[in-house]
């Protein structure tokens, strides 16, 4: 039986226009966006005058049910998706992290945890460790398996941390393969030295993790990732910008025309690190993530750069912890698991934050929540846009409307919240789902299973005419050379 659903005079908004019209919807797919279409019998109507009508969230970074730090992340891709879907958020493309550095059986485990799906997602992989194996299962993943991002760790040191050799190759690799090169930019060896000194000064709490690893190391490997991408002429995309050295790497290197993405994640936009200062250690642990929240400033450079197109779309790092996980660290903030929540919450964030002060349209809020990440990602436009065709992952905003943020009341498997007690305005009132309502006057309606994997295609746009800069730079050197005695 085919689900049909009309979605009635709506503000339908798209990354780059905005009318009012009804979306038809039929079997979870887009059928017409118009104004004023007829009812039939036996179809659903959803009355969305007053509301806007946008492309549902996709959380391009998120860690549900990964093992991390002796720890694993108290959200599964159930509860994860769960609340992701009662935040507004249709897709996720989460991180695979493969437990030895093998590729093709990490992708397999992380399959397997995601068959409890209840929405749409994909995967980056990892890649921890460098041999001809890794490149191969590199190969195999983007040609069968549909992955098409790479994430390499800069820190981590002992565990997950790549050499700039091995960073080089892999950043090669991904150009073959036109593959996106992510990274995670802190200068790894530097944190740990920065560790030691805290530990030396008696600094053990939450507040060292924030001051062992400051701004400056995450400046030098922004700086160090974009260039080697740069030598080798390949696209790349920063994770968690977090810092303004950070983002002054990406903002000199996009001037220069080179292809760089800029990832901030809510946190890293709504937050500052005196919360880490907190007296008490639970409260205070809670907000440990890496690269850690920053001092006060760096959040409204974030904010400016997003709001300006300087940074690109948004994530979480949705990656939880209950406290008595985060309690592995106390008396040593080296032990803390790092990671905070945000799946459930970005939506209302992003819209409080930069909607309603007046930083950005509408249009800009469904480019930087999920047009650009479908872009990016290269599923546009079957992700990311209200039009015939689509499919039909789909909110509904009222702007009007307030929600309060608590732990009690969140649907993410965690005992705590970072945003616990924000009260925003603009509250999403309905989540469609491939054509399925499923949250609704605060209640969701999921199952496990009825996710799907969404395949990732490689060279997106980021990759058109790479070949032809390069070759340019081979004619350059044949060139006659000039030699002055
Ligand atoms: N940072 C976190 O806070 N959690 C997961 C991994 C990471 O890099
Ligand atoms: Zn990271
Ligand atoms: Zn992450
Ligand atoms: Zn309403």
């Amino acid at each position: 039986s085919s689900t049909r659903l009309l979605i009635k005079g709506g503000t339908i908004v798209n990354a780059d226009r905005q009318e009012i019209a009804d979306v038809y919807i039929e079997d979870g797919i887009i059928k017409a966006v118009e104004p004023n279409m007829k009812v039939f019998d036996e179809i659903r109507v959803i009355d969305a005058a007053g509301h806007y009508v946008m492309p549902g969230g996709i959380d391009p970074h998120t860690h549900l049910a990964m093992p991390f730090m002796g720890q694993v992340t108290s959200d599964d891709f159930f509860s994860g998706q769960a609340a992701a879907l009662a935040g507004g958020t249709t897709m996720h493309i989460d991180f695979a992290l493969p437990s030895d550095g093998d590729l093709l059986a990490g992708y397999k485990q992380y399959q397997e945890k995601a068959s409890k799906a209840c929405m749409d997602y994909g995967f980056h992989m990892a890649v921890t460790k460098w041999n001809d194996r890794v490149a191969s299962d590199m190969e195999m993943l983007v040609k069968d398996e549909g992955i098409n991002s790479f994430k390499f760790f800069m820190a981590y040191k002992g565990a997950l941390m790549v050499t700039d050799e091995e960073l080089l190759q892999g950043l090669k690799k991904c150009k073959e393969l036109g593959a996106l090169a992510q990274v995670h930019a802190e200068n790894g060896d530097a944190v740990v030295e920065g560790q030691t000194r805290m530990i030396e000064m008696g600094i053990t709490g939450p507040e060292g993790h924030c001051l062992s690893r400051p701004s400056i190391l995450e400046g030098e490997a922004t700086s160090r990732a974009i260039r080697l991408a740069s030598f080798v002429n390949t696209p790349l995309y920063v994770v968690h910008v977090m810092s303004i050295e950070a983002l002054e790497e990406i903002i000199r290197a996009r001037q220069s025309g080179q292809r760089v993405i800029g990832e901030p994640v809510v946190s890293g936009l709504a937050l500052d690190d005196s919360v880490l200062w907190d007296p008490d250690f639970d409260v205070a642990a809670k907000y440990v993530m890496s690269p850690p929240i920053r001092p006060a400033g760096h959040n409204m450079a974030l904010r400016a750069a997003l709001s300006t197109g300087l940074l690109q779309l948004v994530g979480t790092d949705h990656c939880t912890f209950n406290s008595t996980q985060k309690a592995a660290g106390k008396g040593d903030f080296r032990k803390i698991p790092n990671g905070v929540n945000g799946i459930e919450e970005r939506m209302h964030i992003l819209w409080d934050l930069m909607v309603n002060s007046g930083k950005i349209t509408p249009m800009d809020y469904v480019r930087i929540t999920s047009t650009a990440c479908a872009q990016i990602f290269n599923i546009y436009p079957r992700k990311g846009a209200i039009i015939p065709g689509a499919d039909a992952d789909i909110i509904l905003l009222n702007p009007n409307a307030t929600s309060t943020i608590s732990s009690k009341t969140h649907h993410s498997n965690v005992d705590t919240n970072i945003y616990e007690g924000w009260t925003l305005k603009g509250k999403i009132e309905v989540t469609i789902s491939r054509g399925r309502v499923v949250w609704e006057n605060g209640v969701l309606n999921v199952f496990p299973g009825s996710g799907r994997y969404i395949h990732l295609p490689p060279y997106s746009y980021l990759f058109d005419g790479l070949d032809k800069i390069d070759s340019a730079y081979l004619s350059s050197l044949k060139a006659p050379r000039h030699y002055s005695k």
